[in-house]
């Protein structure tokens, strides 16, 4: 018997177990975030549970049908949101949430609070939900600031401040991708056991990739930078960038951000959603979708850009903000800034 991988297959790294080691680092760690992280991975279990039954909700009443007793039943996304709120309020570790489901801030009741302000978007990409496209959750997570009772103004922070990220995708496996700010770390749902195991430690995106990810649907309203870098993408300018078997590059879009994002993550290359004519400030969101995916992207040794810096330094003036970006693979995203450099100088 060979007792390395034995021991390898019944010595599980679980998500819990890897949260606390982490935390084990900071002598003045409390255990909270890891009590917190705690729920927000029970909310993605009960979320995987929820969207792998969402095909048979005619069969079984899901998803804005009507059940046996007759209850109108909720839809996935708010479904998700009210699953994620729960979950952080019973912590007794959350303070101040924001989710794209709702307008305004959440502040938790003075008996439940705690030291932490979660910013997430329960279910992203849900208009897939009904072709079994991927989907997932996505969450930032800051501290509140010294001597604050929790006001929006401890989420409207730049998310280079936040001290965890993650997302989790429900795709063909559940996979939890998350960062306490010392890389990143990728878990899959074991289903029998009901545990996230450690299956991608210490996540590296490739330096440069061979796939570009956008909705070139948009292409007509693309500001110059952004179409000059298309076009490298696609048939290669040999003046300015050497042929290095980066480019032309292959075409991948799911249209759910976690997914594009995790493939990204993992194969390399660029993914964007900029800004357009119509659409001046891109589609997606700084708090709970920009902000986590760059941390998680950085974490593994990438970049995060939006036209004009780096995505982690935007100052949010309000929760629902929106901001264009391009992340991947460092060298990629290297040269879609410097095109977006010589357009400045250009202008000057
Ligand atoms: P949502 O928050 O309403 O689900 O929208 C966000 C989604 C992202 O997952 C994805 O990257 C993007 O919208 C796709 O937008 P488009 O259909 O314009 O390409
Ligand atoms: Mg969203």
């Amino acid at each position: 018997m060979d007792h390395a991988a034995d021991a390898q297959r019944t010595d599980l790294m679980t998500i819990t177990r890897y949260v606390l080691n982490e935390q084990s680092k900071h002598p003045e760690a409390r255990g909270d975030l890891t009590i917190l992280l705690s729920h927000i991975v029970l909310g993605c279990k009960f979320v995987c549970s929820a969207v792998n039954k969402a095909g048979l909700a005619k069969l079984i009443g899901l998803a804005g049908d009507t059940n046996i007793q007759g209850e109108e039943q909720k839809k996935l996304d708010v479904l998700s949101n009210d699953v994620f709120i729960n979950a952080l309020k019973s912590s007794g570790r959350a303070n101040v949430l924001v989710s794209e489901e709702n307008e305004e801030p959440i502040f938790v009741e003075a008996s439940k609070r705690g030291r932490y302000c979660v910013v997430f978007d329960p279910l992203d990409g849900s208009s897939n939900i009904d072709c079994g496209v991927s989907i997932g959750t996505i969450f930032g997570i800051y501290m509140l600031q010294e001597g604050s009772e929790g006001t929006v103004a401890d989420v409207l922070k730049p998310g280079k401040n936040m001290v965890a990220a993650g997302y989790c995708m429900y795709g063909s496996s559940c996979t939890l991708v998350l960062s306490t700010g010392t890389g990143a770390n990728g878990f899959t749902l074991d289903p029998s056991l009901g545990e996230f195991i450690l299956t991608h430690p210490n996540i590296k995106i490739p330096k440069k990739g061979k796939i570009y990810s956008v909705n070139e649907g948009n292409a007509k309203n693309w500001d110059q930078p952004t179409t000059s870098y298309f076009i490298i993408c696609r048939y290669v300018e040999k003046a300015k960038f050497p042929i290095d078997g980066s480019s032309p590059k292959s075409l991948r879009y799911i249209g759910s951000m976690v997914a594009d994002v995790h493939r990204t993550l993992l194969y390399g290359g660029i993914f964007m959603y900029p800004a357009d004519k119509k659409s001046p400030n891109g589609k997606l969101r700084v708090l709970y979708e920009v902000f986590p995916m760059s941390f998680l992207v950085e974490q593994a040794g990438g970049q995060s850009f939006t036209g004009q810096g780096r995505a982690l330094d935007i100052v949010p003036k309000n929760i629902h903000e929106r901001s264009p970006i391009f992340l991947g693979s460092y060298d990629d995203v290297e040269e879609i800034k410097a095109l977006y450099s010589a357009a400045e100088v250009k202008k000057e």
